[in-house]
């Protein structure tokens, strides 16, 4: 049989100037894991597009044996060889992860760029980044991807850090000069991201005081849209991929609660590059310090149950598994009723709205009421009038239902999250010297 092989015409969508055609190759195990991989690559080829290219071809292969130095057959490379020049195409991208010797053996065997996923979304990345914490993130992940994979040919990536001086320069020597500016300057981004980890930790810390509730979910499901509709804010909403790579945190107001603060950050997607994790992990601490997290999903996709399995994997790499979670379906405007059946039966205690019409917005609301009321704790607090400070602290950080003066004291009842109690107890002890009592009415 003929290998599966699709032409496409010349995606109306791109508004770049179309520059690389590609062929897109996936691999399969089984034949019955032939829709999964087809699949797989709809969303590679969404992602290439995403960096302007044009996709030629697609192919699936299904290796008859393990194959470590190219991971396909001479066979099949042969049947690449043809496509190549029959199809003008100019790169080959794997949805597969290839090692540092297959992509060199590769592009050696057709004399022209091959490149893996994670490539790909390392350039996505690259070419979104805005602020100085994203572009030292990714300027670092790319650098540890690159540093195994060193060759003479390596041009997409030079694209994609050009100007640090390395050059993709003839012979080993050449090689090896790269390989040492690489980590100097590895070095040096590990230092700038610990200085603005420390900056972030400063934020955090005069953020103690309120409860964090964190949009996480996989890329394009429409977090961004939550965030301003449930804040007001204005970050960037675009049916695109990896449009946000940066966090976003907004007061939210809510009857009745206060010091609530609603964040919003990067995409997940399926095999997230393990450098781009490690990276960028101060713009992911917002997700593993929150106290309650959003998990939305794009229930218009056809792939919704399977992208929110990959949340999970990544929420549970960041170890913040544990956490009180909220699964949200967004875009039931354009689903189907089967997606919302299916989505029911798995996931009964979920909400379902539409950010972007604004629909059921109010049954997210009182699902996060339920978790707030969970979280909180209702106190009795006396404090002695002197203690000034004291008396400000609580007012500024609990939400205070009645007041009472006897005796030189004041007598609050007051509600308060169990993360905050923690955080004002020991400095109502300091502020009154050991002179508060507190107790649950
Ligand atoms: N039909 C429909 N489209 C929506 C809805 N919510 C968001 N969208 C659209 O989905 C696309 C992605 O929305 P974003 O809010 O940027 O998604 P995101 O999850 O922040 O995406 P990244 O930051 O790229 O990971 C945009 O075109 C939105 O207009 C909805 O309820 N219904
Ligand atoms: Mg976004």
């Amino acid at each position: 049989m003929r290998r599966p092989l699709f032409l496409k015409q010349p995606n109306p969508k791109v508004t770049r100037p179309l520059q690389e055609r590609v062929l897109l190759i996936g691999l399969t195990r089984t034949a019955q894991n032939r829709s999964v991989t087809a699949e797989h690559l709809q969303e590679l080829e969404q992602l290439v597009t995403t960096i302007g290219y044009e996709v030629a071809a697609v192919m699936i292969i299904q290796p008859k044996r393990f194959e470590p130095a190219t991971m396909i057959s001479k066979g099949k490379i042969d049947e690449i060889a043809e496509i190549l020049i029959n199809q003008a195409i100019d790169e080959i991208v794997f949805d597969d992860d290839l090692t540092p010797t297959q992509l060199r053996n590769l592009q050696e065997i057709f004399d022209c760029e091959v490149r893996d996923r994670s490539s790909v979304i390392l350039e996505i990345f690259a070419r979104h980044a805005r602020t100085k914490e994203a572009k030292t993130q990714i300027e670092l992940a790319t650098l540890e991807y690159l540093l195994p994979r060193l060759t003479r040919r390596w041009t997409h990536l030079e694209r994609q850090i050009g100007g640090i001086g390395v050059r993709g320069g003839a012979g080993e020597t050449q090689i090896e000069m790269d390989r040492r500016l690489v980590k100097t300057r590895i070095a040096k981004l590990n230092e700038a991201l610990e200085a603005i980890e420390r900056e972030r930790l400063v934020q955090r810390k005069g953020r103690r005081d309120c409860f964090h509730i964190a949009i996480v979910g996989y890329t394009n499901a429409g977090k961004s849209t939550l965030l301003n509709v449930l804040t007001g804010a204005e970050v960037k909403v675009e049916d695109q991929l990896f449009a946000t790579l940066d966090t976003t945190v907004r007061k939210l107001t809510m009857n009745g609660f206060q010091n609530l603060l609603l964040s919003d950050t990067i995409g997940f997607i399926r095999k997230l590059p393990a450098d781009l994790i490690a990276s960028f992990r101060s713009t992911l601490r917002e997700i593993q310090e929150a106290d309650l997290i959003l998990k939305v999903a794009d229930l218009s996709s056809p792939y919704c149950l399977e992208h929110l399995d990959t949340v999970d994997e990544v929420l549970h790499e960041l170890g913040v598994i544990t956490k009180p979670i909220i699964v949200v379906f967004n875009k039931i405007d354009c689903s189907d009723d089967l997606a919302l059946k299916r989505a029911k039966s798995r996931f009964p205690e979920a909400v379902f709205i539409s950010a972007a019409r604004q629909l059921r917005l109010d049954d997210l609301r009182q699902a996060i009421v339920r978790v707030l009321e969970q979280e909180g704790i209702n106190l009795l607090v006396r404090l002695p009038l002197s203690a000034a400070k004291a008396i400000a602290l609580v007012r500024d950080n609990a939400q205070i239902r009645a007041e009472t003066y006897i005796n030189g004291e004041v007598s609050f009842e007051l509600f308060c999250y169990r993360r905050v109690w923690n955080w004002l107890a020991p400095k109502l002890r300091e502020f009154t010297k050991g002179q508060y009592d507190a107790e649950h009415p």
